[in-house]
């Protein structure tokens, strides 16, 4: 897959998806969203793609927003379209079947911060910068920020990023929940890159439904949520990865998955 706004490369069945306008620090225009939308749609049905990292072009971010430039002469309707194709790109991510980790490598701000919200893992780099900073051009996030950032980091401290503007550093976003794990900037690509290996070496039906379980899970209320479980936990024995890798266990030696 080629593109005008991303970079895609995959290396042993781990996909990279790069965004790339440097000079804008990587934020995100129409034209960037629709590429983005068309790639996770091609990783969907790439089947020698395991896992997926999501980063930024450059040293200075991961994505730096929506395109203010851009947006600043949407109106209602065209502004509620745009928040609506951001929408359709957090399903593409939140629903494909295979783990999303985003290496947050600078600011990842307003609809940066957003994207970073929809992938399951977020590893940052030391330089890396957190925050909502729509209020501080007269809007509100408009790609789930207030609804993601709330189920991961607590109504509370969304509250307080989403009302301030303020961006956080890296550890104070590990601090809170926002961050898995913190890098320093060169170490960050080859841990997202170890830990999409890590998860692509396991069973991958399994991994898929953990994902969907707590996706799905978040979504609904606890007695829901603990029969969804349950029924994606019973499915998992109509698999052969299942079969291996109890076997596997039993017969003390390493699991052989073929994620079926
Ligand atoms: N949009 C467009 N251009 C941008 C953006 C952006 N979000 N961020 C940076 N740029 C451009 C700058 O205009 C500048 O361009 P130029 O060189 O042509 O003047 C270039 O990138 C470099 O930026 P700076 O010179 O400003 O670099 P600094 O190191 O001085 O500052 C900052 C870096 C702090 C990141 C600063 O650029 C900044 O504050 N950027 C804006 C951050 C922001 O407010 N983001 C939120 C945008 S609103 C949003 O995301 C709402 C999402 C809701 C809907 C989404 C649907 C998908």
């Amino acid at each position: 897959m080629t593109f005008e706004n991303l970079l895609y490369a995959v290396e042993d069945g781990i996909a990279t998806v790069t965004v790339n306008r440097p000079r804008a620090l990587n934020a995100l225009n129409e034209a960037t969203l629709k590429e983005l939308i068309c790639c996770f749609a091609g990783i969907r049905d790439d089947d020698a793609v395991k896992a997926v990292i999501l980063t930024g072009a450059g040293e200075k971010a991961f994505v730096a927003g929506a395109d203010i430039a851009e947006m600043q002469s949407l109106d209602a309707v065209t502004a509620r379209r745009f928040a609506q194709l951001g929408h359709q790109l957090a399903a593409a991510i939140e629903e494909l079947s295979k783990p999303v980790i985003a290496a947050v490598n600078g600011f990842a701000l307003g609809g940066g911060c957003e994207l970073s919200l929809c992938c399951d893992i977020r590893l940052a780099a030391e330089n890396a910068r957190f925050g909502q900073p729509e209020v501080n051009l007269g809007v509100i996030p408009g790609f789930g920020g207030t609804q993601r950032l709330a189920r991961l980091v607590g109504k509370g401290m969304a509250a307080e990023l989403i009302m301030t503007g303020d961006m956080i550093d890296a550890a104070e976003a590990h601090r809170i929940g926002l961050a898995n794990k913190v890098y320093p900037s060169a170490e960050l690509l080859p841990a997202a890159r170890k830990m999409a290996a890590k998860i692509a070496s396991k069973g991958l039906v399994a991994v898929s439904f953990a994902k969907a379980a707590l996706r799905d899970g978040l979504e609904t209320d606890l007695s829901r949520a603990c029969a969804r479980e349950a029924d994606l936990f019973g499915l998992c024995f109509a698999t052969a990865d299942q079969k291996e890798g109890m076997q596997a266990f039993l017969e003390k030696r390493p699991a052989k998955f073929t994620g079926k």
